[in-house]
């Protein structure tokens, strides 16, 4: 059945405004279509208190209700997180699954994971959120996508559930500890060569990137977290060669229990010398996203690397826009950076050298015995 949501984003005079929510508010419906949800219905709600029971008020909830009857909805979706009693509260009011952003992000992590690592690390994810929050309608939703087994109805089953749920908990911790060991065997493998590792809000064209350079083959297209497992080649660009990491893209709000249970996977990130951060310029919220990704850089403790600022989708722009974006920029900012399009190949050759430029300062600063006719020889083989 198809699921049709009611949108709910909330702005108040002190720190979001009106057109903040509504950009936000685009972003989640954006979430709820790659995820496969209809958005019927979207409300922007000005509030200053949060009530702590039903987040927003009654009246407000009642407005929610017959919308939904009105327009035959069975979901409602919150752009902001809700705690679980919240949740269960307006469950309760409203009748129909209710949806935080944090819930529809797990939702997509769940569909677009491929490799054991990633199914590993979204079930623990999942499950984390999942726990706090468990009433009768989640476990029958559960059930009904195959989930982890929940048996339903009932304050008896939901506490037997619970304890399932927590066994499983700390069994997916001790077989992701197994794989992330393994995965630093590997890594100590690559040591000799200078990393480099795709970083940027999900959508900018990260993986686009790592196609082009790479002659990779990933999967690049128009949805939030196309990619969520780390892919890295080995690169030679001018006789420089260099590991490059496509990786998981970054949101605003990214749950705290997907950045904890996606540690492993942005090691990668963490472990890397250079970072490209890929930003989608055409984005009327850039500088928003900039942060967003500055962020989670430094939760993970990876704020701190060479960084290359690579504007993308120059292509979208209007040429005097761009011109006065390139202006703005360069006055304010220090740090290397470079305005470019994927699509059109524009201003490629110099995004290159910008990059085998830093590659190559990384090699001094790790080999400074080395000169540049020494760097590591690149081969074919398996990394
Ligand atoms: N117009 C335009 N679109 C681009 C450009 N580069 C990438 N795109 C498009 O932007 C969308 C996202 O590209 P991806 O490469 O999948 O982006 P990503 O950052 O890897 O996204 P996630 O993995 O989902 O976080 C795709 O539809 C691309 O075709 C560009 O230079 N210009
Ligand atoms: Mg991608």
């Amino acid at each position: 059945m198809q699921q049709k949501a009611i949108l709910v984003g909330i702005w108040n005079k002190a720190n979001i405004s009106y057109e903040q929510a509504v950009e936000y508010l685009n972003e989640l419906s954006f979430l709820a279509e790659t995820a496969g949800i209809l958005s019927v219905y979207k409300i922007i709600h000005s509030l200053h208190t949060i009530n702590p029971a039903t987040f927003v008020g009654s009246g407000k909830l009642q407005e929610i209700k017959a919308k939904i009857e009105e327009l035959n909805a069975n979901l409602v979706i919150f752009d902001d997180d809700l705690s679980p009693t919240q949740f269960r509260n307006i469950e309760k009011i409203l009748g129909v699954k209710i949806l935080d952003r944090s819930g529809i992000i797990l939702h997509i992590f769940a569909e677009h994971a491929q490799t054991a690592q990633a199914k590993l690390q979204v079930e623990l994810a999942s499950l984390q959120y999942t726990l706090p929050r468990l009433t009768r309608l989640w476990t029958h939703h559960s059930r009904e996508r195959g989930g982890i087994g929940l048996k339903g109805a009932g304050e008896q089953e939901i506490e037997t559930d619970r304890r399932l749920i927590r066994n499983r908990i700390a069994k997916l911790k001790e077989e992701l500890c197994k794989i992330q060991q393994q995965a630093q065997t590997r890594r100590k493998n690559r040591e000799m060569f200078v990393k480099v590792a795709l970083v940027g809000y999900t959508n900018v064209g990260k993986s686009s990137i790592m196609n082009l350079i790479a002659k990779a083959n990933v999967l690049a297209e128009n949805k939030l977290f196309a990619t969520l497992d780390t892919t890295t080649r080995k690169v030679v660009l001018e006789y420089t060669p260099f590991l490059l990491s496509d990786t998981v893209g970054f949101i605003r709000k990214l749950p705290h229990n997907l950045i904890e249970s996606f540690k492993s996977t942005l090691a990668e990130v963490n472990e890397a010398d250079i970072l490209v951060h890929i930003v989608d310029i055409s984005n009327a919220h850039y500088m928003e996203h900039i942060k967003v990704v500055k962020n989670t850089l430094l939760e993970i403790d990876a704020l701190d690397k060479p960084t290359l600022l690579v504007f993308n989708k120059i292509d979208l722009l209007e040429p005097s826009d761009l011109e006065d974006l390139k202006k703005s920029w360069m006055c304010s900012q220090l740090g290397p950076s470079v305005f470019i399009s994927v699509y059109q190949k524009i201003n490629i050759d110099e995004f290159k050298n910008k990059l085998i430029e830093l590659v190559r300062e990384q090699y001094r600063y790790k080999y400074p015995e080395l000169n540049d006719l020494y760097l590591p020889v690149a081969n074919s083989d398996g990394l």
